[in-house]
């Protein structure tokens, strides 16, 4: 059996459980090697206050240009927070130079209803033409309707605002749109669309919001997708992990802000252990 190869470009922050260090851990345990390519190194996520930052844009393209002057190949470019506006550029080249690769976008660009601090307007721009390039897109609410082009809708949206929201994402060139974290009174939302259909995937509502639960979201799709399951199978064992990853972390009593505590859940997607 080939190993398939994913191409993660992405930060890799030392403690909080976020970008890489979700997505090397998930990816690898599903069966798929996880090729990184770090945008900056840092010592935590940024919501911690007192973290230090490497930029590494310039990496980005050094080290893609080796992986294309040795005849590597890729079976998916993943990426998701971006450090800068170059960094979009950068990706979009990439995306270029192997273009039979599996597009990953997850775009991060913010939460609540607000942009992140450190994203322009510029960045969103990449960012949607990121999108218009993808095989599969992971927006929340928020990224959604700046993608959509529309105002931010709240974080309850009924179907058939999500499907307006879909749609919209996939005129950009998305092939497929899976909206994550819609809050309804009855369970977390994750809604859906594969070109053809709509689907959600109905979990319990758990708290606190953890750091990371993007990317961790974004490691357990691509590792269910690469070795083969449907997307929406592999949706539904990313909002499962998630859901049992932030129950875990709540009952240890751990800190939201160093992430969810994931470590010992992983033999649960290596198999299909979570019941789908
Ligand atoms: O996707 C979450 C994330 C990734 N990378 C860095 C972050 C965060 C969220 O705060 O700070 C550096």
């Amino acid at each position: 059996m080939r190993i398939k190869r994913v191409l993660a470009i992405n930060d890799m922050s030392g403690i909080g459980r976020c970008s890489l260090t979700a997505l090397i851990p998930t990816i690898s345990a599903m069966g798929s090697q996880v090729v990184p390519v770090p945008t900056a190194l840092l010592s935590s996520h940024t919501g911690y206050s007192n973290v230090s930052f490497l930029d590494l844009t310039d990496n980005i393209d050094s080290m893609v240009k080796k992986y294309i002057e040795n005849g590597e190949g890729f079976d998916a470019v993943a990426t998701g927070f971006l450090g800068s506006e170059r960094q979009g550029r950068a990706i979009l080249a990439t995306f270029d130079a192997f273009p039979y690769a599996y597009k990953f976008v997850d775009p991060v660009m913010g939460d609540g209803g607000e942009l992140y601090p450190t994203y322009t307007k510029a960045m969103c721009d990449e960012i949607r033409q990121l999108c218009s390039h993808a095989d599969i897109v992971t927006p929340n609410l928020t990224e959604a309707c700046i993608l959509a082009g529309v105002d931010y809708c709240g974080e309850s949206a009924d179907d058939k605002a999500l499907q307006e929201l879909a749609l919209k994402i996939h005129a950009l060139g998305a092939k497929e749109v899976i909206i994550t974290g819609v809050v309804r009174d009855d369970g977390i939302i994750t809604f859906g669309y594969d070109g053809h259909e709509f689907f959600s995937v109905q979990t319990p509502i758990v708290s606190p919001s953890f750091p990371g639960t993007g990317d961790l979201f974004a490691g357990v799709l691509l590792g269910g997708i690469m070795r083969g399951d449907s997307t929406r199978e592999a949706c539904t064992m990313a909002a499962q992990f998630v859901c049992e990853g932030i129950k875990f972390s709540s009952e240890q009593g751990l800190s939201p802000l160093e992430g969810i505590a994931f470590e010992p859940l992983l033999k649960k997607i290596v198999e299909k252990q979570i019941n789908i």
